[in-house]
């Protein structure tokens, strides 16, 4: 071992630090005229945990330099250093510095750290020809979110997606600095998580999916792995199970969920709205009772989402007392509610958030009964919808949504009333009627998800579209290095 060798490495930057064409963009970037050799004998210093370290690793590693060294506690004379100790109220903020000698990423917190490493991954350039080192431009990047909440939400009910699809999606999240994945675990189509009192959602409910093919599910240790393996990533699982409609998987299970002493039939269709749970049956309380106990027991998330949306078979005060119920029994179990914005029309629990999809009106309420906002508008960042009458895979009920559309707007203004104090932060839905594995999956997401995390992380003031479009542009060489499949939108001057 040896990181004296590197002393007299002085390489030319190709570019400066502030022309590097990071997504998102940070809050802060000044350039200096040096440049930092990374390669693969480079040390690290840290003073932070083995995850945090690991993670480093493993990232450099996917981006194709495995450092040779084990980190260090010691000072290093050159090298990157690992460092927790800045002061920033916000857990996520992070500085990194640059000099010839030393590349500094300093967090706030081990989360902070983790963004500032993946700030650090896309500062890597292409190697020169015949040399071992990467130029990192030399500079100074201060960086925080405006938005503590930044998720995707993939729906694994219409289609199942296995547990290494969904940690490949959860590899590619982590890149762009989302936080939260959300996995939309009940529909009509199919239930996806084992509940050991009810062994038959799964073996029954689990069992169909859209289209007619075989759905899946997981078990709760698989649910568990995937927890372990989106934390070990810095990012948190939310659960949801959606009620009362969207529910005629589990009432094919166990019939009398749904109160009308008919069978439910299997459905393989994409209709949505016509199922319902009994809501005026103790049963039914009883069994959504277990259900959220076994549920809050696997998942370390503070979150629960109960889906409430769509419910176009339940009457009115109906849904309401539903609704009060269900939010009941989630407090019970230390979980704060989350709902779609329908959920507002009920008296929701203190901390209940709504996440904004289609209805101004429901979330203006939800604002004004003190509710926390989650901006998934369906015009915008609604995944699933087609970005031009050629896409292969796509609905396009909410419109068209190319990439400037998902990325070109403002948060803040985006819904009368609704202020940055309101907003929690930002998801990006993919709803899988259509799309069905990895393939399918990242044809609609790449490029759009990348606009969303830069809308979530909160926008520099000095970047508008025409930059973020030049950024963009450089991303097909990451895709193709990742294996993405991307919609190489025609609007991109892909390079
Ligand atoms: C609306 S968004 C739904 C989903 C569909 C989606 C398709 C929402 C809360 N409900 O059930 O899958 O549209 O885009």
């Amino acid at each position: 071992m040896n990181s004296c060798t590197d002393t007299n490495i002085h390489l030319t930057p190709t570019h400066t630090l502030s022309e590097t064409p990071m997504i998102p963009y940070p809050k802060k970037v000044s350039d200096d005229t040096l440049s930092f050799a990374l390669s693969n004998k480079t040390v690290v210093q840290t003073n932070s945990s083995v995850k945090i370290t690991d993670f480093l690793y493993n990232q450099l590693e996917k981006r194709g330099i495995k450092l040779e060294n084990p980190a260090v506690k010691n000072k290093i004379h050159r090298g990157i250093i690992l460092d927790v100790s800045l002061e920033n109220d916000n857990n996520e903020a992070y500085t990194i510095a640059i000099t010839e000698h030393h590349l500094t990423i300093n967090g706030a917190s081990q989360e902070g750290l983790a963004r500032g490493i993946q700030t650090f991954i896309q500062l890597i350039p292409s190697k020169e020809k015949n040399s071992n080192y990467y130029a990192i431009p030399s500079g100074y990047i201060e960086d925080f979110p405006s938005y503590s909440y930044r998720g995707a939400m993939l729906d694994v009910a219409r289609h199942f997606f296995t547990v290494d699809e969904v940690k490949r999606y959860i590899d590619q999240l982590v890149q762009f600095k989302f936080n939260k994945l959300h996995l939309h675990l009940t529909d009509d189509q199919g239930w996806r998580i084992e509940i050991k009192k009810y062994p038959k959602l799964t073996s029954i409910g689990g069992l169909t999916e859209v289209g007619g093919t075989t759905g899946g599910y997981y078990t709760q240790e698989e649910y568990k792995e995937l927890v372990k393996y989106a934390s070990d990533r810095f990012i948190e699982i939310i659960p949801e199970i959606d009620m009362p409609s969207h529910s005629n998987a589990a009432s094919v299970a166990y019939p009398f969920l749904n109160g009308t002493d008919t069978e439910a039939i299997a459905y393989t269709g994409t209709n949505v709205g016509f199922s319902s749970f009994n809501t005026h049956n103790e049963k039914t309380y009883e069994f959504l009772d277990d259900v959220l106990k076994e549920l809050a027991e696997i998942s370390p998330s503070k979150y629960l989402h109960i889906g409430g949306d769509e419910s176009h078979s339940t009457k009115k005060e109906d849904y309401i007392y539903f609704i009060n119920k269900v939010g009941k029994l989630v407090n019970k179990y230390d979980k704060i509610v989350v709902g779609w914005d329908e959920i507002a029309n009920a008296e929701n629990p203190k901390n209940s958030i709504a996440q904004y999809w289609a209805d101004i009106e429901n979330t203006q309420l939800a604002q004004r009964k003190g509710m926390k906002i989650i901006l998934s508008p369906a015009q915008k960042i609604y995944l699933d919808m087609q970005y031009d009458s050629l896409s292969k895979y796509g609905l396009h009920w909410a419109g068209y949504v190319p990439v400037q559309d998902s990325y070109d707007w403002n948060p803040e203004t985006l819904v009368e009333g609704i202020e940055k104090e309101d907003i929690l932060g930002i998801e990006a839905p993919l709803w899988s009627e259509t799309v069905f594995d990895s393939n399918s999956l990242e044809y609609m997401v790449f490029p759009r998800l990348l606009g969303v995390s830069e809308l979530a992380w909160g926008k520099n003031p000095s970047v508008d579209w025409n930059n973020y479009r030049k950024r963009l542009e450089n991303y097909k060489a990451f895709f193709e290095r990742e294996k993405i499949n991307y919609y190489p939108s025609k609007f991109i001057d892909w390079k």
